[in-house]
């Protein structure tokens, strides 16, 4: 078996949202024919028409390019795109059910698409994020469904997708890779695969589950950290503390890394990962105080913003019960359109359960993702004339704030993008983090 992808080889790749569509457009532009699979039949019109449904730095000149030299193209028929090609890549979103259980429907889904034309020499490459074990458990046994055996008749490999969204493309092209595979063969044509876009490092682990760990390490580690950074802050506040400036000053240290606090952790990736790994403990009888309680911080975060708000229009005498909120940024990071999981949300409903009015602005969600929060859709210039501003998202455009701009004189500041000084000596009364 020749353990090397080919100049000719075709790739399926399984999902095409945030991380499988420039996965696409860089496998295409790398000269190879790939076809997307999606079930979102408005996500393929899209593509097959040269434009990117999702707003990423590159991403639709990528699109365009890679669609009109026909090396890019996409479909919902599943029968068809299994049938075309030799590797097959599933990239599709993993989320959590209410019982913060891994959802692995999508996966599943892709999984019985690929049985319907995985052939002998085909190699199957699984990159969402899964509880380890999954690609054994779950994944091995729908696709020996096929009568094929795995190891033997076809490969697999697990490689997670680790580019940071808003710079997906970049770190697509330059961050080092994680491989675990079924055997030799199947890692050496996924590294192979991955050399044609990445100038990152390709690093080979013993296996499937282990790749699968490593991925989670990540994500938990860096939400663990913004935890304790986030209970810094709130120390910080009620001691009149600038906590950035402390994190700073303590990052000098050389063996120091505190994150940023904020808001909360948004998204489809820290804030659910580190339940994969509470629940694969359980299942091993194992407790994660630790991962347990950093989400529980996390999570806690915009009751923490709300208490800030009552209790600053309090000290302005007012009452959260009928006052105008503004709320810039329902985006779970700066510059993204992407609201999934947002602290907006949690933010928005216990304000309006409080009675407030809440006015939104954002600049790349659409309105009517504010409108499901419950939230009145508004200009900039409206939002900040509310009684109280709360800055959520740290999307560039807010860097451009005034105090003269802050109507009523009360900004609640999450995310240190504004100079704190310049707010209070022009009389605004700035509460949270600012930029030190
Ligand atoms: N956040 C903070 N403080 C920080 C950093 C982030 O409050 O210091 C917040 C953000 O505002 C956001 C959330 O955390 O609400 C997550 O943002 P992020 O930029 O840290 O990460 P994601 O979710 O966009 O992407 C992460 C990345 N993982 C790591 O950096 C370890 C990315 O590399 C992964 O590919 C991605 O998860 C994924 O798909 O798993």
């Amino acid at each position: 078996m020749l353990c090397k992808v080919g100049e000719d080889i075709k790739v399926t790749i399984y999902g095409l949202g945030h991380m499988g569509l420039p996965t696409a457009a860089l496998l295409a532009r790398s000269g190879l024919k790939i076809l997307g699979a999606d079930i979102n039949p408005q996500i393929v019109e899209q593509i097959n028409q040269g434009r990117s449904p999702i707003l990423e730095p590159g991403l639709d000149e990528m699109v365009h390019e890679t669609v009109k030299s026909s090396h890019l193209s996409a479909t919902t028929d599943m029968g068809e795109a299994s049938r075309y090609s030799e590797v097959h890549m599933v990239i599709v979103p993993t989320p959590v059910d209410e019982n913060k259980v891994a959802d692995l429907k999508a996966v599943k889904i892709a999984c019985q698409s690929i049985v319907k034309g995985l052939k002998e020499g085909d190699l199957v490459i699984i990159e969402s994020t899964v509880p380890p074990g999954t690609c054994r458990n779950v994944v091995i046994p729908l696709l020996e469904e096929s009568g094929l055996k795995v190891g033997v008749d076809f490969g697999l490999a697990y490689t997670p997708e680790r580019a940071l969204p808003n710079n997906t493309l970049e770190e697509m092209a330059h961050n080092p890779r994680i491989i675990g595979a079924v055997d030799q063969c199947s890692g050496d044509k996924a590294s192979s695969l991955y050399q044609r876009i990445t100038s990152g490092k390709i690093i080979r682990v013993t296996d499937l589950q282990t790749a699968e760990m490593v991925k989670l390490m990540e994500n938990t580690y860096r939400d663990t950290n913004i935890a304790l950074a986030n209970e810094f802050a709130l120390i910080c506040e009620s001691l009149g503390i600038d906590a950035l400036e402390a994190i700073k000053a303590a990052n000098h240290h050389p063996r120091v890394n505190i994150h940023t606090p904020g808001p909360g952790v948004g998204g489809h990736c820290l804030s659910i990962d580190p339940y994969f790994l509470v629940e694969i403990a359980k299942k091993q009888d194992i407790d994660t105080p630790l991962i347990k309680t950093s989400r529980m911080v996390n999570e806690k975060m915009p009751l923490e913003v709300a208490r800030m708000a009552r209790e600053s229009l309090k000290e302005k005498g007012k009452d959260l019960k009928g006052a105008t909120v503004g709320i810039l940024g329902v985006a779970y990071k700066g510059n993204v359109a992407d609201a999934r999981e947002s602290p907006a949300e949690d933010l928005i409903k216990e304000l309006l359960s409080s009675g407030g009015v809440v006015y939104v602005h954002d600049p790349h969600a659409p309105s009517k993702i504010v409108e499901s929060f419950g939230a009145i859709p508004a200009d900039m210039s409206r939002t900040l004339q509310c009684d109280c501003v709360i800055l959520v998202t740290d999307h560039d455009v807010y860097g451009q704030i005034e105090p003269s701009m802050v109507k009523k004189g009360l900004f609640i500041c999450t995310r240190p993008i504004l100079d704190p000084k310049t707010f209070r000596e022009a009389g605004v009364t700035f509460k949270g983090v600012g930029r030190s």
